[in-house]
């Protein structure tokens, strides 16, 4: 292998005196500080060479050959899906795990009481028992990256140190992976460093399995020194740091402290029949179709009117100059959840995964393709995300529920022609969604930005059959950011209360806000409102209301458009059942500000003032 700085295991010990030379960087590796903490992090791991990638397509394609080799993945048929590999996760390493997820910051009260917290140096002592040695037997990887476009004053790099080739093409699909990074970083740029092992160390000669990881996982942060460290899981979010760990967990302090934001947030463009352009940036919980907003078809009744992607999942978000917000997708490709994704719900996507993709915990066909619930018609028979016979009417799901895809972002057929762009876009407006089956009308438009972050603070879905727990029971994810926010909550919904008065001091034009939900249901439990590309509507009515084109109504919560305000051209929809999805119901809403206020009081200390002044304004409006 073209493996520099090969060594035995004997050596350990000698190479912290050796030092950086002993790591071998390429001459295109020219910062000293790098060098130093990839000696350091080898003479703790141990492992048997270090490959300091370079992100090209021959890099990746040896990689995936050898992971092919290793069992880990299976090449799809090329004629049926060329250049892509399906992976089968080992069946305890399938997600992402909460609650071996840690903010570790010298004071407890700065991670809060929605993360999981350990004392700093208690956790390193911890960490280094685990990583000492682990990486034996294996190849360490160098993996350079940046968040954002090269060179963007939004983006930011990290170097992930990691002992999986999984990894490694995951991460050169979902990041700007490789050499061109080392030049944004020079000698002594900053740099986010990632740590991660799948904590499966290859005594000697111990054969290796498709899929390594440890019972034992842990997935650390160090908000106050930017460090992550992942120790245990080869999958996903717990694995791929740039993701949840960098660009959200890391990144939400690092905006805290800079007076930047950084969500968990799709951004798309809107461009309406007249030509004029708008930027969306979108906030949902799981379960609620985000990637198929982001890639969203307007009706053909529609003419005129064009979405386009700039991202699926994470936002950074910064005041520009001209106190306008301007919002970077970090990522370059899409992690996404395959079942429900398919030819009718979100044909961009499926065209965006003709080729060239990694499918992790997927079926795979008898011809050699890929299938999951939700893709298309079914096949008469498949190979489970297990190996195991499939069959129509089994009884057991084809594809693991969390399934996932990675692909380039450059294969979505709307992606936007500025997602590349350095600058960024100019954000609109947010929208706040959640997955309610009642009480939370269609679309309602805040009043003022405080209203709009109580309504972001506030949102929620409903458990469905497939969460654990209760049914029917509202979960707040306060900005769909709970399980990413790498600090204290209510100190968030403070940052989001602060950042409109700067921009409202600077008399910067601030974003709409809206809240939506297209989950509605009627007394059968059928949806009322039909959703998807039908969304456009809606879209349409925020666009024309920004441009100061459109009317609402003043209600309890917010500015709700009656029926005459949105545009019915080629859709069948009765007036009554818009009534219905966007009335204020006074009894369920005593209710939800009930619900809102034991909501706040589970964040421990109170919640900022702005947000309890906007609770008792309607509160007073109720009665
Ligand atoms: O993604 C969804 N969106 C956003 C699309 C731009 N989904 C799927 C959510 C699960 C991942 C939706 N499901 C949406 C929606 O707007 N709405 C619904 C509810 C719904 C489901 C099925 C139908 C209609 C609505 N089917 C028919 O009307 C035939
Ligand atoms: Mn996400």
């Amino acid at each position: 292998m073209d493996t520099i700085g090969t060594r035995s295991h004997e050596a350990t010990t000698e190479m912290a005196e050796i030092g950086p030379e002993w790591v071998g960087a390429p001459d295109w590796v020219r910062h000293e500080g790098l060098k130093r903490w990839v000696a350091e992090i080898a003479a703790l791991t141990e492992p048997d060479a270090i490959h300091w990638c370079d992100g090209s397509p021959e890099e990746s394609d040896r990689l995936c050959r050898r992971l092919e080799a290793a069992g880990t993945f299976k090449r799809l048929n090329p004629e049926k899906r060329p250049n892509s590999w399906l992976a089968w996760s080992d069946p305890d390493d399938v997600a992402r795990v909460e609650d071996r997820t840690f903010i570790c910051t010298e004071r407890e009260e700065d991670a809060g009481p929605t993360n999981n917290w350990v004392e700093p140096s208690e956790m390193r002592s911890t960490l280094n028992g685990l990583f000492r040695g682990c990486m034996r037997g294996r190849t360490l990887y160098v993996v350079p990256f940046s968040m954002g476009p090269l060179g963007s004053p939004i983006a930011h790099i990290g170097v992930e140190l990691t002992d999986s080739p999984y990894v490694v093409v995951n991460m050169r699909l979902m990041a700007r992976m490789g050499k061109r990074v080392y030049d944004v970083l020079g000698e002594d740029g900053f740099f986010v460093p990632c740590v991660h092992s799948v904590g499966m160390p290859l005594e000697a000669g111990q054969q290796d399995v498709p899929w390594p990881c440890n019972p034992v996982k842990y997935i650390v942060h160090y908000p106050e020194s930017r460090e992550i460290w992942s120790f245990g899981s080869g999958y996903g979010g717990n694995a791929l740091l740039g993701k949840k760990c960098l660009a959200l967990r890391i990144a939400s302090t690092m905006g805290r402290d800079e007076g930047w934001l950084a969500e968990h947030m799709l951004i798309l463009g809107v461009t309406s029949p007249e030509g004029r352009k708008m930027h969306i940036a979108a906030a949902f919980p799981s379960a609620c179709g985000k990637t198929n907003f982001a890639m969203l078809i307007p009706p053909q009744s529609m003419p005129g009117w064009k979405v386009t992607t700039i991202g699926d999942d994470i936002a950074w978000i910064k005041p520009g100059a001209d106190g306008r917000l301007r919002a970077i997708n970090p990522e370059a490709g899409y992690f996404g959840v395959a079942p429900g994704t398919g030819y009718a719900t979100n044909p961009n996507c499926m065209a965006a995964l003709r080729a060239n993709v990694i499918f992790t915990n997927v079926a795979l066909t008898d011809d050699g393709d890929v299938w999951w619930e939700g893709m298309g018609p079914e096949p008469e028979h498949c190979l489970d995300w297990q190996g195991r016979d499939w069959t129509p009417g089994c009884g057991r799901k084809a594809a693991h529920p969390n399934a996932r895809f990675t692909v380039a972002a450059d294969q979505n057929p709307v992606i936007d022609a500025d997602w590349d762009n350095p600058a960024g876009v100019p954000i609109d407006a947010f929208v706040f969604g959640g997955r309610r089956s009642d009480t939370v009308p269609l679309v309602t438009e805040a009043r003022n930005w405080d209203e709009g972050v109580y309504m972001a603070a506030t949102m929620g879905s409903q458990t469905t059959a497939a969460a654990a727990g209760a049914q029917g029971v509202v979960r707040r994810d306060p900005f769909a950011m709970l399980p990413f926010c790498g600090y204290d909550m209510k100190r968030y919904f403070q940052h989001w209360i602060d950042l409109g008065r700067r921009l409202e001091a600077a008399q910067a034009a601030l974003p709409a806000i809206y809240c939506v939900n297209w989950f509605q249901t009627d007394d059968e439990g059928r949806f009322i409102w039909p959703g998807f590309g039908e969304n456009m509507r809606v879209l349409e009515w925020m666009f024309r209301r920004i441009e100061g084109a459109a009317q609402g109504q003043d209600t309890l919560f917010g500015i709700v458009p009656t029926h005459a305000d949105l545009n019915w051209q080629g859709l069948n929809f009765s007036e009554d059942a818009y009534r219905r999805i966007t009335a204020i119901d006074p009894e369920a809403w005593r209710r939800e500000l009930v619900s809102h206020t034991e909501w706040f009081g589970k964040l421990g200390t109170p919640v900022p003032a702005a947000l309890l002044a906007v609770h008792d304004q309607l509160a007073s409006r109720l009665s």
